[in-house]
């Protein structure tokens, strides 16, 4: 296997190749591995089912997320951290802006939005058995779909992530039958911006409050409704993830390291879902329209873009 690329070396290698010829290189063996499918060991892995004890599933439904060891580890952690930095330096490549040169927003972390679509080597990882089912014992139901994957890389110097309920974004209902693994590439201490989660929150109410964090232009101070829940923060190591309900109100903290926090996401939702959005968001009903193309409010939300995994 070759030696690991992170998204920090792809992207100060780039730097190197525009201050050379002023135009950035990505090499056509890099564009080649985001093709080629996985080892037939590291595929393995992805077909074999993570073992929970079932505490497990009670804490997610009691506190709304839950941490998880080891959910990726050895080859198959290597092989998709390499890949992964690679296709976020591919899309970031012709970003050459500085972190305080960014909105606000912007600056909580390098957004890499549905990378499966795009590179079929992360589309096998993305879709996999692993993790799918791990979303389905969570949400207790008997399938699910993929919603989206996206690679949330915080910049060193990265500021927090402002608090937020991810169902508020999003036009699928029932949101508590939506769910996100939040995955480690790197550990991430605090120190590098690990996840905090109101403990409960997920219970407040079965309609997702919208809060604004695309046009924060500072931080958004808690609302009066969640300053006082038991906010938890979850390090995490390499490999360690956690999975949080659509409805659990959570932020990160800031990247005060000199590396990048390197993290990958995937959001799932059950296959009974259906295209519908928060009254506090209408705006959610516009969002992910490719996955959502030719479906009226009400349709059964499945698409090419939002495929039936289990
Ligand atoms: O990674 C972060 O900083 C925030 C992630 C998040 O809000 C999410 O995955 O729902």
């Amino acid at each position: 296997m070759c030696e690991s690329k992170s998204a920090t070396e792809f992207i100060a290698r780039d730097e190197m190749n525009k201050t050379r010829s002023n135009k950035p290189v990505f090499t056509r063996e890099d564009l080649e591995r985001l093709h080629a499918p996985a080892p037939a060991d590291v595929k393995a892995f992805l077909d074999e089912p993570y073992r929970i004890a079932p505490a497990k599933i009670d804490e997610y439904q009691e506190k709304g997320y839950v941490r998880l060891e080891g959910i990726i580890s050895g080859a198959p952690l290597e092989y998709y951290r390499e890949l992964i930095g690679l296709a976020v330096g591919h899309r970031f490549m012709d970003d050459h802006r500085e972190l305080a040169d960014k909105r606000v927003y912007e600056q909580s972390f390098l957004q890499a939005f549905n990378l499966w679509p795009h590179y079929p080597a992360i589309a096998e990882f993305v879709q996999c058995f692993r993790f799918a089912d791990v979303a389905r014992r969570m949400l207790a139901v008997d399938g699910v779909n993929l919603w989206f994957d996206q690679a949330l890389y915080k910049e060193p110097g990265g500021r927090i992530t402002d608090y937020h309920v991810d169902a508020a974004f999003w036009p699928v209902r029932p949101a508590a039958k939506t769910t996100t693994i939040w995955m480690a590439l790197v550990d991430v201490p605090r120190e590098r911006g690990c996840m905090a989660f109101a403990t409960g929150s997920h219970k407040l109410s079965p309609e997702a409050e919208f809060v604004d964090i695309f046009n924060a232009q500072e931080e958004i101070a808690l609302g009066e409704n969640i300053r006082d829940y038991p906010w938890e923060w979850a390090p995490l190591n390499q490999g360690d993830c956690t999975f949080h309900s659509g409805l659990v109100y959570h932020r990160a903290g800031a990247n005060e390291t000199d590396t990048m926090r390197e993290a990958m996401t995937i959001a799932y939702m059950t296959a009974d879902a259906v295209f519908d959005w928060p009254d506090s968001n209408p705006e959610a009903g516009r969002r992910h329209g490719f996955a959502t193309s030719g479906l009226t409010r009400g349709d059964r939300l499945e698409s090419r873009f939002a495929p039936r995994l289990l």
